[in-house]
């Protein structure tokens, strides 16, 4: 065998991958802390910190099994570009043979093609961490008009024989999204989410000493509390299968200021950095719903549905429509991002919580993220390029495959409708109708026009006027519409007058 060098990125620190099977004399691995990936968002300092930490931690594992790792940290990576560090440590070690594991961005596999100009024998191999494969994807989409994640998701239950019946979805339906969105009753608190402790100060010291920009708060660096490595992710996973799962279901959308992650997982950042496998979570959660009389069909089936459908058809969605996706912007939005969403001061109480636990955690729930910040840069029109780089870089399980389609397509229909059949944007009422937001609000839910009548109203109403050459014939807003005409039109007036006064001063509500 000739010498080689394998690469591992830190989203790609998945324990039990084929190369790790025996270690070898002729294989260097190669990891790098490095600053033009620490830099090419804004990123939240836990992001860097539990990266780093956990390719650390990850190396030392790998080292303790006898394989030959190369590391380099931060303050030691004096190539600030990915493939100059490559290209700078292979000649150290005099190889030619470079392999890679997918990376998962489009951007990161043109910066690896590139090496292959400088002499280099590249090859490819599967991260062996996806349910699917991308041939499935377009296979199961070839001769199609749209792109269903429902469609993707049942063939992929049927495939795998994650919640069938034999050839039936177990309990009869394939999808219990309705019964996925009750409001939580008065006083009531999920039990207090595990969470695992990692000493990151000397990461933080590095991170410090090279001067990378981050944003955001990590305030006790001795117990940092996301997972850095995948005992302690399975820990959480499992304490959460044991306490938050039977009621994940119903209260999946729902939203409070008393909580931050109420029955929401917080698996994401070890699925995205592979500490663990998405399919194996699945399996575990189906064993405890076949296992377990208190876990009912909607909390299994919803829970199921977000990594088995919706993670694994982001995916596709990405390497089928990238790079193209990352331009598009169907309304030709351009306003710029508020300021306030880098400090969460704004009078708006449900976008001042979600933008401060997202600084405090790097995380938000999925619903805060479409219906609270996504909703609101939808109502006002901001660059879709702008609200990528802030979601890209906030949050401890932003990678661009995973973030930039939920952003642009999801929550900005800025694909024009790929992703999403409808633009998901609400006003007040559902704040009020799916939390506890407009409680004690400075501005009034009721209101549309008066001086402090809650900003989503008349953003709303005037979003789908200013769009309806765009919206007017979609049939899922039908009655939104009917609803917009049957105003007077002093009240469409008073309502196209509020909301270009308030697009005027984004940066004061
Ligand atoms: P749970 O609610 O417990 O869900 C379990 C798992 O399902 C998640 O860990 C995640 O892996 C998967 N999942 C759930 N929803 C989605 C989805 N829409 N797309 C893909 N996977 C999903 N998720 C990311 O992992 N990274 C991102 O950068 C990201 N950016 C987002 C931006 C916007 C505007 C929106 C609307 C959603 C985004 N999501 C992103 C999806 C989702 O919000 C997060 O996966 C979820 O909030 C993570 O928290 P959790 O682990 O507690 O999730
Ligand atoms: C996100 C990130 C950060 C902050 N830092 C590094 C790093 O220093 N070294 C590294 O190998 N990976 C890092 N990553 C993850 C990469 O950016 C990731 O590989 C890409 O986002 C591809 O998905």
């Amino acid at each position: 065998m000739k010498n080689t060098a394998r690469l591992i990125l830190g989203d790609q620190l998945n324990p039990n991958h084929s190369w790790y099977s025996a270690p070898s004399e002729h294989v260097t691995f190669l990891m790098f802390e490095c600053h033009d990936e620490a830099t090419y968002a804004p990123h939240h300092i836990q992001k860097v910190a539990g990266i780093f930490s956990a390719m650390r931690q990850f190396a030392k594992h790998l080292q303790n099994q006898g394989h030959t790792v190369h590391y380099s940290t931060i303050p030691m990576t004096r190539q600030k570009a990915l493939d100059e560090a490559i290209h700078y440590s292979c000649v150290q070690i005099g190889v030619l043979n470079l392999e890679f594991q997918e990376p998962d961005e489009v951007r990161v596999r043109s910066i690896l093609e590139k090496l292959e100009h400088k002499g280099y024998h590249i090859n490819f191999v599967s991260t062996e961490h996806f349910i699917s494969t991308q041939k499935e994807f377009t296979e199961t989409f070839k001769g199609k008009k749209t792109f269903l994640m429902e469609t993707f998701y049942r063939n992929l239950r049927k495939r795998t024989g994650i919640l069938m019946d034999g050839k039936q979805p177990l309990g009869g339906t394939w999808n219990y999204d309705a019964q996925n969105r009750k409001k939580l009753p008065k006083n009531h608190l999920p039990p207090a989410p595990y969470l695992p402790s990692t000493d990151v100060s000397e990461v933080l010291e590095d991170i410090k000493e090279a001067k990378i920009p981050t944003i955001g708060l990590l305030k006790d660096p001795k117990h940092f509390y996301w997972p850095t490595n995948p005992i302690q992710a399975w820990e959480i996973f499992e304490n959460w299968l044991e306490y938050a799962f039977p009621l994940f279901g119903d209260f999946q959308d729902a939203m409070t200021v008393n909580d931050w992650a109420l029955y929401h997982s917080r698996i994401s950042f070890a699925l995205n950095t592979k500490m663990i496998s998405p399919l194996e979570v699945c399996k575990k959660a189906e064993e405890a719903f076949r296992r377990r009389k208190d876990i009912p069909i909607n909390a299994a089936e919803g829970f199921i549905r977000q990594i088995l459908g919706w993670r694994e058809f982001m995916r596709g969605v990405y390497w089928h429509r990238m790079p193209e996706f990352g331009t598009e912007n169907y309304f030709g939005h351009d306003r710029k991002l508020p300021e306030w969403f880098w400090t969460g001061k704004t009078k708006m109480k449900c976008q001042s919580h979600a933008i401060g636990q997202s600084l405090t955690h790097g995380y938000a729930h999925h619903i805060q993220r479409l219906m609270v910040t996504g909703n609101f840069l939808l109502l006002a029109g901001i660059d879709p390029d702008e609200v990528d780089l802030w979601y890209l870089g906030i949050y401890i399980d932003a990678f661009e495959w995973v973030e930039i389609t939920n952003t642009r397509g999801m929550s900005q229909f800025a694909d024009g409708g790929w992703i999403a059949t409808k633009p998901y944007v609400a006003s007040a009422n559902y704040m009020k109708k799916m939390g506890d937001y407009c409680d004690n609000c400075q501005y009034n839910p009721k209101t549309k026009t008066d001086k402090d009548s809650c900003p989503l109203n008349s953003l709303y109403w005037d979003f789908f006027e200013r769009n309806r050459d765009k919206l007017g014939n979609n049939f899922r807003l039908g009655m939104v519409y009917r609803t917009y005409d049957k105003m007077s039109s002093e009240q469409k007036q008073a309502i196209s007058q509020k909301a270009a006064e308030l697009l005027e001063q984004l940066n004061q509500l």
